[in-house]
């Protein structure tokens, strides 16, 4: 079979941003290790180089915490571009934080176990990838032991956020209603230097900047103690993410699936993955929006904004039938634009809701991550569906090129040039044989 001509151009993204030992987010803003873009990487690199995949999953595992929090952000380079630098962390001021390398003091994501398990199952030489599986399983394990023991503040099996950087989508308006709180208060002055880089009026604007810092800022005061700022709600930010939640209920699975390969025990995994899945499907699906949304734990309200993440259950294979398919009519009707017929794949944020942007990241542009979430999930439920979500991501990386989001109505590419997991997503649906993975 012929390859298709863009899986050489995606390989040729990933070469230019490898780094020393990692593959940065992208050549302009992003010059650091992320975590879940790691992730992502690696993934890409699963179809190609597993052997780097494994690199990378190796080299952001540098940055884990004592208490197993894999960090955000690993910072790689003294290089000013970017902000929050690790000065505005401060995380030396956590018992459990490395010495060396510096990091950020928030998570991201937990895709490394399903990371690591498609790295693991396509690595060709059986010794490299058993010994690769024994050096990081037990890192894994302790990453997930922390999210369920230290996240976990209700013990119902669902993890909290405590910043919007937490999940992936740090700009997207679920936030809004939470940082309506009084608790946000100001912030001492600061740079962003996000704002010179040529895509300033896509990037989130200076308010919300201001809640985040501040989120920075008392976390630091608190020493990072999850304690503190998650199990005592001292953070104002504290919710029940769905997307968050969905990728670890499947990861755990994924762990599951590893300790397996390595002849550990793997029901413990299995078990918090399966009692992760049932609460997201107890507590937070919404019948009238017919998508999941998330919960702020300060009050226990459901924050009912209609955003691409509360779909993502289908990737876990949460939903039964008769939910999944309401799902399905929302995903392909007008809200978030299978019906539109210009091929472009799912908004990040219900196209007809208030505040809709094309342009403002994660507030409505197309994110390659999300699609390639709903295209695995979809591939469960409905194959029909899922094939013309594939064909419409490959049509948009065609068109649009390997940008950071696209325009959600003319496709057109937004955002970072050349980035990493636009590229390795891509290379996983242009190869993958679905049934492995689904
Ligand atoms: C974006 O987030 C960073 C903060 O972590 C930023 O805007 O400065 C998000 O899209 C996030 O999901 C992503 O991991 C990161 C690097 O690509 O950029």
């Amino acid at each position: 079979m012929r390859e298709h001509p863009l899986a050489e151009r995606a390989r040729r993204v990933l070469e230019k941003n490898r780094c020393d030992g990692y593959t940065r987010p992208a050549p302009g803003l992003y010059a650091h290790q992320w975590s879940w873009d790691t992730c992502f990487i690696a993934l890409g690199y699963a179809r190609f180089a597993p052997l780097r995949g494994a690199r990378e999953l190796e080299a952001l595992f540098e940055g884990q915490w004592a208490n197993g929090m894999v960090p955000h952000v690993v910072y790689r380079r003294t290089d000013d571009r970017y902000f929050p630098d690790p000065a505005l962390w401060e995380v030396s001021r956590a018992p459990a934080a490395p010495a060396n390398p510096y990091t950020s003091g928030a998570t991201q994501p937990p895709v490394h176990a399903t990371a690591a398990r498609a790295v693991y199952e396509a690595m060709r030489d059986a010794g490299e990838a058993h010994a690769f599986l024994e050096r990081l399983f037990p890192r894994l394990a302790e990453w997930h032991a922390y999210l369920h023991r230290d996240r976990d503040p209700l013990e119902e099996g669902l993890v909290a956020i405590r910043h919007p950087w937490e999940s992936g989508m740090d700009n997207s308006p679920a936030w809004d209603p939470v940082f309506r709180h009084e608790a946000f208060d100001a912030v001492p002055a600061y740079d962003r230097k996000d704002k010179y880089t040529p895509a300033s009026p896509e990037r989130p604007t200076d308010e919300a900047y201001d809640r985040y810092l501040y989120l920075v800022e008392l976390a630091r005061e608190a020493d990072y103690d999850e304690g503190r700022l998650v199990r005592d709600g001292g953070s104002p930010f504290l919710v029940q993410d769905v997307l968050f939640n969905t990728l670890l209920a499947r990861a755990d699975r994924d762990l599951a699936a590893l300790a397996r390969a390595l002849g550990s025990d793997p029901e413990p995994f299995a078990r918090r993955g399966a009692r992760t899945a049932s609460a997201i499907d107890r507590l937070l699906w919404d019948d009238a929006l017919g998508l999941y949304v998330n919960r702020d734990l300060h009050g226990g309200a459901r924050l009912r904004i209609p955003i691409a993440g509360g779909f993502a259950p289908l990737f876990a294979g949460i939903p039964n039938r008769v939910r999944a398919d309401r799902m399905l009519r929302v995903l392909a009707g007008p809200r978030f634009g299978g019906a539109d017929g210009a091929g472009v794949p799912v908004a990040s944020y219900d196209r007809t809701a208030p505040g809709f942007s094309r342009r403002r990241y994660w507030r409505g542009p197309v994110w390659m991550n999300m699609n390639w979430i709903l295209w695995r999930g979809l591939l469960r439920y409905d194959r029909a569906s899922a094939d013309r979500m594939r064909q419409a991501m490959v049509d948009l990386v065609s068109r649009g090129g390997f940008r950071e989001y696209f325009d959600p109505v003319d496709g057109c590419g937004l955002g970072e040039r050349d980035f990493s997991w636009t590229a390795a997503l891509l290379l996983d649906t242009l190869h993958a044989s679905p049934e492995r993975m689904a």
